[in-house]
């Protein structure tokens, strides 16, 4: 009793000296104070605390690996052709930055980044991963292709942005919060050529984001080719917002921009917007139109204004054979067939033509993704809603979707006051809009998908998405300025564990991720609420 008393008069003395003995101390206390609000600078992040999206667990223990011009990339003896294709993939990510060789070799034992299948590793999943760096080297295990490849994308980030240097030594354990992990691309309103959309695939794919939703056709341009109604994209194809010229996809761009994205470990989720957003559609054919008459092409803003013949059964072909080939043409298990803003269409004619839409896409082996007005209709079973409502959506609009949530619909959660990476950012923003208000860097991030929408159960949350729409994007410049940096922060919302999420930790591991969208040529927003260079 004697000691333990004296030791806690030594441990008052001490703190009242100003002394922490046992809590951890406070990071760059060494320096001099440099009169920063809230005392000294903090010190760097290492190269495992500033990981964006944020891990399951990551710790730096042990000493490190030299990355450098003897690293070498090995997929092991029996691994599967897929593995080395990851392995190359791999290779090839980090040759540029290194200017390293990086040859990728068969034999597992040896120095170097050693690519792991393991049915049975603990804690990663279908898409997780274990990364371990140590003197001999950095391995990744994971049960699948697709978490080795998650893996090579943390590693991207343990590595310098450019050259060789020591990965410290440590471990990464990791999985996903949400199955899916979205961004999507409107090229109706502003086409875009395939080269731009892989760029991004590629620069989403850094951040595990799985699923690019592609919204092909809409009142003012449809984008894809199909064969059986080619006016489509020849004539519907040949305008855009503004006026311009527009353009399409042929079916074999639009198989590379898969292929692309399978690559990447990124499923393409088609969307084909019905009934409403179709006078593209219907300037090609005048037969779509219930007067007979094909309207002008469309070259503004305004929503709401178009609609299917939902009465005359020519519809119902055109969509079956308009989603037939586009079923033909995706791997993945979902077609989108909009559903949003339908306002020329009467809600009960909405619901009829809803459920035979429905009914198409189960006939061609797809599952369903629409806007959440579907669930203001009858969605089929299994059939996924995608929320995009906003602070001011009626408490309603909203228990329906959580109604929908809770008989089964999974919830893809894309709130437009959040994840529309369309809207400003705040009053300056020369592009973008503002109906869902401004979106800044914090606000687009400081929310939990996981208790989002009231009452809907973070099991029905199927996940995240950041849509993109083009109305006033037209060029690279303005499209990288609005989806990033925002779209980093819903790729860590749908994948990092709640317990990782916070603004102060996220700007900060944010901040850090600069220099990396730098070298990526990346004209993103430098929002002044994130310590960029710090
Ligand atoms: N809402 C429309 C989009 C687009 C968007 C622009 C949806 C589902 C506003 N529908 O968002 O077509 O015009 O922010």
């Amino acid at each position: 009793m004697r000691v333990l008393r004296r030791t806690l008069g030594t441990l008052l003395a001490l703190g009242a000296l100003g002394v922490c003995v046992s809590c951890t101390p406070a990071r760059g206390d060494a320096g001099p104070d440099d009169g920063r609000p809230g005392g000294p600078r903090p010190a760097a992040l290492g190269p495992y605390e500033r990981l964006v999206p944020a891990p399951a667990s990551a710790r730096a223990d042990g000493p490190g690996y030299l990355f450098g011009a003897g690293t070498v990339i090995r997929t092991g003896a029996d691994a599967s052709e897929e593995v080395r294709r990851v392995g190359e993939l791999l290779a090839e990510q980090l040759r540029g930055p290194s200017g390293l060789p990086l040859p990728v070799v068969d034999g597992q034992d040896g120095d170097g980044i050693r690519l792991l299948l393991d049915g049975a590793a603990e804690g990663t999943g279908e898409e997780g991963y274990r990364l371990r760096t140590d003197p001999t080297g950095i391995t990744l295990t994971a049960r699948t292709p697709t978490g080795l490849f998650h893996a090579g994308q943390t590693l991207r980030q343990l590595l310098p942005v450019r050259g060789t240097g020591t990965v410290p030594g440590g471990t990464v354990t990791d999985a996903p919060r949400f199955a899916y992990r979205g961004a999507m691309v409107d090229v109706a309103r502003h086409f875009f050529p395939l080269e731009q959309v892989e760029r991004y695939v590629d620069q989403l794919a850094r951040y595990k984001v799985n699923t690019l939703h592609v919204h092909l056709t809409d009142d003012q341009g449809w984008r894809l080719a199909v064969d059986s109604w080619p006016k489509l994209a020849e004539y519907g194809g040949g305008s855009e917002v503004g006026g311009g010229p527009g353009g399409h996809w042929t079916k074999e761009e639009y198989r590379e921009l898969v292929a692309y994205a399978a690559e990447r470990y990124v499923d393409v989720v088609p969307e084909i917007d019905m009934p409403g957003h179709v006078n593209a559609a219907q300037a090609s054919y005048a037969e779509l139109n219930c007067d007979g008459k094909a309207p002008e092409r469309y070259t503004g803003i305004k929503v709401g204004f178009s609609s299917l013949c939902v009465g005359d059964e020519l519809t119902y072909r055109f969509i079956d054979e308009v989603l037939g080939e586009l079923a033909e043409l995706t791997p993945g298990k979902y077609l989108h067939i909009g559903g949003d803003e339908a306002h020329s269409t009467p809600a009960a004619d909405y619901a009829a033509f809803m459920d035979r839409a429905q009914q198409v896409v189960a006939r061609h082996g797809k599952t369903v993704v629409a806007w959440h007005q579907l669930a203001t209709a009858r969605p089929a079973p299994g059939a996924v809603l995608q929320y995009w409502g906003h602070d001011r959506t009626a408490a309603a609009e909203k228990a329906a979707v959580v109604a929908a949530g809770k008989a089964g619909h999974p919830v893809i959660l894309s709130p437009a006051d959040r994840a529309y990476l369309d809207m400003k950012y705040d009053a300056t923003t020369k592009p973008g809009l503002a109906w869902a208000g401004y979106v800044p860097v914090e606000r687009s991030y400081s929310w939990d998908p996981g208790s989002y929408l009231a009452g809907l159960p973070e099991s029905a949350v199927l996940g995240v998405e950041a849509p993109l729409w083009t109305e006033t994007i037209a060029n690279r410049g303005d499209w990288e300025l609005m989806a990033f940096p925002r779209v980093l922060g819903l790729a860590e919302l749908g994948w990092s564990p709640k317990s990782a999420l916070g603004w102060d930790g996220y700007a900060r591991r944010l901040a850090a991720q600069g220099p990396r969208l730098d070298a990526q040529d990346i004209a993103y927003h430098r929002a002044p609420d994130v310590p960029w260079g710090e």
